[in-house]
């Protein structure tokens, strides 16, 4: 095993940030942002903050410890989401946040068996939302009531799910209201995570803390010590939710970090200035000295982050976003999106007790984040090595495919369809500021993708814009079968974009600057979220799965109130606006921003 490179990221002559250079940089100044903090780490970034920027107040690194999300079992759960207060670090007051399952901030671990159904009874006990005035009504959907009576939609992402209980971003949870979801989990094990995704404030609802992480045990990766899989379990297995965030003087958690664009309109983009581990600023956790075996997450709104240790320490990826690889692959750093999980092994047996390293990043922001002064954003937490002994097994050789393992990846299967996907960014569409669109329409358009179950496509994502986007699939898993830099200016010469709403999908075979770049050893496995870089065109093969291998109708009508319409005016009114029937999933970028502003629409997959 050899550390791989951060995967595909250069593009010889038309790399990113020479692309970035034609970009239009005016109205996408006021479209996305972000904070530095001038004190924030041992090494602080060089220079003056921005004075375009709003700034964390000074915190000490490390003087917290990293919480430990507490684990629930059981076939049958109950989940609160509700107001609350939730200190971030111990510097900081006491911040309006909200939470689920008791809890203050995020939700607890859900630990469940695959094939064995999940019910989760939610409900919906939020007060007037910490970000009330932050709400854009402006965005789809969004109602004036929704500052003080805020809706609800939990879905499990990567959720193998019936419709009716995915979360679909309209059937909407008021407070009051309760839904009990279906899950049969009948997929893979893997590390999930579920999250609020409520139509134009989800960006709202998971940065306040409406978030959580679920492990799918098999007979394989069962979580025990012991386990067939050779695997680090119980303490020296560690689920990581790390997040940004900017906080106001008074340490209130802030959606805000410009004061370019008035408060209660769509920023843009939701990065922050500090880092966070379940929930805490720049926490310490000791660990012993021993194998770890790491879940992480990025469950932040907005940013890219190319994850490394201090000491540049190589480190191993075992799984994607739906199980396991083949064998461990090396790295030294890798590139994770908002939504995107890896599961990690983390040796520290060869370090001394009382030596510490730090998790950091030291991804450059967007270009248009960058224009307003924003740096990376450095530092997570920090490992502190103890004397005792940890978890002493090995890193594992192989993880599937041998006897007494899980099969072996089966190597991307051949599509029947190809489909080309386009994501951008039509500056003119509507000012200010932008729009973010897929297939340059919006989210009611009925224009919608209705792959066949039980087919097998290539989706072509043609993203136009000059920045990264996480595409994420609901119902699906994929493969990521490469990234190939396209001639985005040559493309759209020869293929003006239409107004908005007539959907716009040509094809890039004419435009491509290859070759393609294979997807990185460590991301080859089965996902449901992608990377798809500026400028490139990335193709993926997923297969739409039939009703009889899900054990439910994924094309089933379901209402869009889960209950009978409640006084609340939210509801009724909504309700009235676009019928009450739903159908399908969606598909959507992962930037909440981009999200909440029509980068998302449904689709549906249909009988064969
Ligand atoms: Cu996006």
């Amino acid at each position: 095993m050899t550390p791989s490179d951060r995967g595909a990221r250069t593009y010889g002559p038309i790399g990113r940030r020479g692309f970035l250079r034609g970009a239009s940089v005016g109205v996408a100044a006021a479209a996305m942002h972000c904070g530095v903090s001038d004190h924030a780490v041992a090494d602080p970034p060089a220079g003056v903050p921005s004075p375009l920027l709003f700034h964390s107040p000074p915190m000490r690194p490390f003087v917290d410890r990293m919480p430990l999300l507490p684990v629930v079992r059981g076939d049958h759960l109950n989940l609160v989401a509700a107001s609350t207060t939730h200190r971030f670090h111990r510097d900081l007051g006491r911040s309006s946040a909200l939470g689920y399952g008791g809890m203050e901030y995020l939700g607890p671990t859900i630990e469940h068996r695959v094939d064995e159904p999940l019910r989760i009874h939610f409900t919906n006990q939020l007060g007037a939302h910490p970000f009330a005035r932050d709400m854009d009504t402006t965005l789809h959907g969004v109602g004036e009531s929704y500052r003080t009576s805020p809706p609800c939609s939990l879905h499990l992402h990567g959720g193998v799910t019936p419709p009716d209980s995915d979360g679909h971003p309209e059937r909407l949870v008021f407070p009051g209201q309760s839904l009990l979801h279906h899950y049969p989990l009948r997929q893979y094990a893997a590390g999930l995570w579920y999250h609020d995704h409520a139509m134009g404030i989800t960006r709202a609802n998971v940065y306040a803390g409406l978030a959580g992480m679920v492990l799918l045990r098999d007979e394989f990766d069962t979580g025990e010590p012991g386990n067939p899989l050779g695997l680090p379990a119980g303490q020296f297995e560690v689920p990581m939710v790390l997040q940004e965030k900017v906080f106001t003087a008074d340490g209130q958690q802030s959606m805000r970090t410009t004061d370019i664009v008035p408060q209660g309109s769509w920023e843009g983009g939701g990065a922050g200035d500090v880092g966070l581990v379940n929930g805490a600023v720049w926490p310490e956790l000791e660990v012993a000295q021993g194998l770890y075996r790491f879940r992480v997450l990025n469950g932040a709104s907005f940013s890219l982050w190319n994850l490394f240790f201090g000491n540049r320490m190589r480190f191993w990826v075992i799984g994607n976003d739906h199980g396991l690889l083949d064998r461990p692959v090396a790295v030294r750093e890798l590139l994770l999106e908002p939504g995107e999980r890896v599961d990690l092994l983390v040796d520290f047996s060869g370090l001394a007790a009382g030596e510490t390293v730090e998790l950091r990043n030291d991804e450059p922001p967007v270009f248009q984040a960058a224009i307003l002064g924003e740096v990376a954003m450095p530092l997570f937490c920090r490992f502190r090595v103890g004397s005792r002994r940890g978890f002493t097994g090995p890193v594992p050789q192989q993880l599937r495919g041998a006897p007494g393992l899980p099969a072996a990846m089966p190597a991307p299967a051949t599509p029947a369809v190809v489909r080309n996907v386009t994501v951008s960014q039509p500056y003119a569409a509507r000012m200010p500021p932008a729009i973010m669109l897929l297939n340059n329409i919006t989210f009611d358009n009925p224009a919608i993708e209705m792959p066949r179950q039980g087919t097998v496509e290539q989706w072509n994502i043609i993203n136009i814009t000059p920045d990264p986007h996480p595409i994420h699939i609901h119902l699906v898993n994929f493969r990521i079968l490469g990234r190939t830099p396209l001639r985005t200016s040559d493309y759209q010469l020869a293929n003006p974009q239409p107004p908005v709403e007539v959907k716009w999908t040509p094809s890039a075979e004419n435009f491509l600057a290859g070759p393609e770049q294979p997807p990185g050893a460590w991301e080859s496995g089965w996902k449901d979220i992608v990377r798809v870089e500026g400028g490139t065109v990335t193709r993926i093969i997923v297969r739409f799965p039939t009703a009889a291998e899900l054990g439910f109708d994924p094309d089933a009508t379901f209402p869009r109130s889960p209950m009978p319409v409640s006084e609340k005016g939210g509801a009724a009114a909504h309700s009235m606006l676009g019928g009450n029937e739903l159908q399908g999933y969606v598909w959507h970028c992962h930037l909440l921003d981009h999200e909440d502003h029509e980068m998302m629409l449904r689709y549906r997959t249909v009988r064969g």
